[in-house]
């Protein structure tokens, strides 16, 4: 299997990108954020309780991130393979995600981290707000929030993969066409 994490600070074009990668290699897309808007949508319970976090721009918690996680690629167990899209967020998540995956008798792949700096995140996020209703991206402070809970909580777990070997920077900066070759170079070559 190919289980790829697609790494990277909020805007960095992981769920942009993640469209291309699962159509050139027949994965499965999981993304954690698509997964709880799909769940405010249809106003269940997870769905609540995740927008009351999401909407300040704060992650929700491990555990309920955790089990639904788990039950999504369980929807999907003779897959080619995985990509992991704001997933894991916590060294918690990547704990889980490893020990998991270990009973299903596979793994991570790689990681791959989409590089792109503060101000631009910020550019592209507002551009965004125009057209997505999305409450997260059209409060400057809020989106200030996720770049900074991703540098508290989130940029640590890149260690985790570098500890394994697994980690692999690409830079996040240029056209989307650009970026997607590189990520398909970096795949390609595994
Ligand atoms: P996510 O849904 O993961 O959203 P994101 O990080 O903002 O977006 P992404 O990086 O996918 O950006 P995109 O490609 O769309 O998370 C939202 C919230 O959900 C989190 O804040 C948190 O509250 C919660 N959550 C999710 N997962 C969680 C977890 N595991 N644990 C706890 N909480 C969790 O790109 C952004 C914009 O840039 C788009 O408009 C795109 O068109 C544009 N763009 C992309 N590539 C470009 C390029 N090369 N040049 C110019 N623009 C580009």
């Amino acid at each position: 299997m190919l289980n790829i994490v697609l790494f990277g600070p909020p805007g960095a074009g992981k769920g942009t990108q993640s469209e291309r990668l699962i159509e050139q290699y027949g994965l499965i897309h999981l993304s954690t954020g698509d997964v709880f808007r799909a769940n405010i949508k249809g106003e269940t319970e997870l769905g609540q309780l995740a927008k009351s976090y999401m909407d300040k721009g704060q992650l929700v918690p491990d555990d309920v991130t955790i089990n639904m996680l788990r039950s999504e690629v369980m929807k999907h167990e003779n897959s080619a393979g995985f990509i992991f899209d704001g997933f894991p967020r916590t060294h918690a998540q990547a704990l889980a995600l490893d020990t998991f995956l270990a009973t299903l008798n596979t793994e991570i792949t790689s990681m791959l981290a989409l590089e792109v700096e503060e101000e631009e995140l910020k550019e592209r996020l507002k551009k965004r707000a125009e057209v997505s209703g999305r409450v997260d991206d059209a409060d400057p402070n809020v989106i200030q929030n996720r770049i900074q809970v991703y540098n508290n909580e989130t940029a640590p777990v890149k260690s985790f993969y570098q500890a394994q070997n697994k980690y692999i920077a690409i830079d996040g900066i240029g056209s989307i066409d650009a970026i997607t070759s590189r990520l398909f170079a970096a795949i390609d070559s595994l």
